[in-house]
């Protein structure tokens, strides 16, 4: 095993740039920071990001936007390497040439915090820096293709993004509109990786009339949201036009590996889905990436599986029976979810964190060069992470 391939990366690690966070402070509608004064007459930073946020929003602090604390933060955890992304909800709530705009500064800006934070220790004929990133589309209703492409090629010759960010809605009908097509073209030929992460959750009266917090919107209703969008997109076809696409999934893929061979099926009972697609559903699993960030190896031995077995269902060949655990782990990714998920008490290491890790060392099947591999070997690789 190489040096390099024994590093700790973090995929899944936010940040609000300061222009963003200064957005944020100027609006008072969601999503917005709020400044309160304590009743010991402090003042006190809310984030108010979700639809009917609980408990009047979350304490927010430097760790949502000042470079220094994410690398604290990495220290603090061993984390060699961050790929650091915009929080939800990006850009989704402005009018179009707001966005665009937008989207154009804040990659410069991402592109700064990364080219200029300091290099890892690694010996390694290559330099590598601490800090790379995904950049921001414009995706909302009314921008205009050329003005997406523009930003697509913007990222692409921006030496630390590599790849972007994107919610879950396109440019407002989601993501199997046809009309995303030249986007995706151009994505897939600037080699750039989507990470798909989730918003808005699904319908929140299914959550009832209890108080729980933001245990529901985010354990079920962040997971259902990719679910769905990236089950929409499978079922676009997006993947037989686009075969080359690289979309990595938030939180372990939501309960799309559990629900693959339901899908299949229901599929294969549906002429009207089952002509778009070249493939068994399950086949486009295996083109997926995934996040680590499902905190038990359990589940994420169970994706590791559902996500090999992909390899059995390429058309007209037969399926394989035995899963190979091993071969799926390449496909998944270290991740912390910082800045969300703080310890509610004082403690030396965040808990979001130390149960991402022991959960892949606790996979039964992976073997080390597999765990080290989910750990920041597979990162290397999927974003060519060198100077
Ligand atoms: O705790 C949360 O609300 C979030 C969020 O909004 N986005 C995210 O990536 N993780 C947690």
């Amino acid at each position: 095993m190489t040096m390099a391939s024994r590093l700790l990366v973090d995929v899944h690690t936010h940040v609000y740039l300061p222009r963003y966070a200064s957005l944020l402070r100027s609006r008072s509608t969601v999503p917005f920071i709020r400044t309160n004064t304590t009743a010991d007459g402090l003042s006190e930073d809310r984030l108010l990001i979700l639809e009917n946020e609980p408990s009047g929003g979350r304490p927010v602090g430097p760790q949502y936007w000042d470079r220094e604390e994410k690398l604290k933060f990495m220290d603090k955890h061993g984390i060699d390497i961050s790929v650091v992304s915009t929080a939800n909800p990006w850009l989704d709530f402005l009018p179009a040439a707001q966005a665009q705009t937008l989207a154009s500064e804040l990659n410069e800006d991402l592109e700064q915090y990364c080219a200029t934070s300091p290099s890892t220790n690694s010996s390694g004929p290559y330099k590598i820096k601490r800090l790379y990133g995904f950049g921001l589309l414009p995706l909302v209703p009314e921008v205009s293709t050329t003005s997406v492409l523009r930003i697509v090629n913007q990222i692409a010759s921006l030496p630390h993004l590599r790849g972007l960010i994107m919610g879950t809605r396109g440019i407002g009908q989601g993501l199997d509109d046809e009309a995303l097509d030249p986007v995706w073209a151009a994505i897939e030929k600037a080699g750039l990786v989507v990470f798909l992460h989730p918003h808005y959750g699904v319908d929140g009266s299914a959550w009832g009339d209890k108080d729980n917090g933001h245990v529901l919107p985010l354990a079920l209703g962040f997971p259902f949201e990719t679910t769905t969008s990236a089950t929409r997109l499978i079922l676009s076809g997006v993947f037989d036009r686009f075969p080359n696409l690289r979309l990595l999934l938030a939180h372990s893929g939501g309960a799309l590996a559990a629900l693959s061979s339901r899908l299949a099926s229901c599929i294969d009972h549906d002429p009207r889905a089952a002509s778009r697609l070249k493939h068994d559903a399950r086949y486009y699993l295996g083109k997926l990436y995934l996040d680590a960030v499902a905190y038990g190896p359990e589940e994420l031995g169970f994706v590791s599986d559902v996500i090999s077995r992909s390899t059995g269902y390429e058309a007209g060949t037969s399926i394989s029976k035995t899963p190979d655990r091993s071969l799926g782990s390449q496909r998944m990714f270290f991740g912390t979810d910082h800045p969300f998920f703080p310890p509610l008490e004082p403690s030396e290491k965040w808990k979001s964190v130390t149960e991402n890790l022991e959960a892949i060392a606790l996979v039964q099947g992976w073997s080390e060069e597999d765990k080290a591999g989910v750990r920041g070997g597979n990162a290397m690789s999927l974003f060519n992470l060198r100077e």
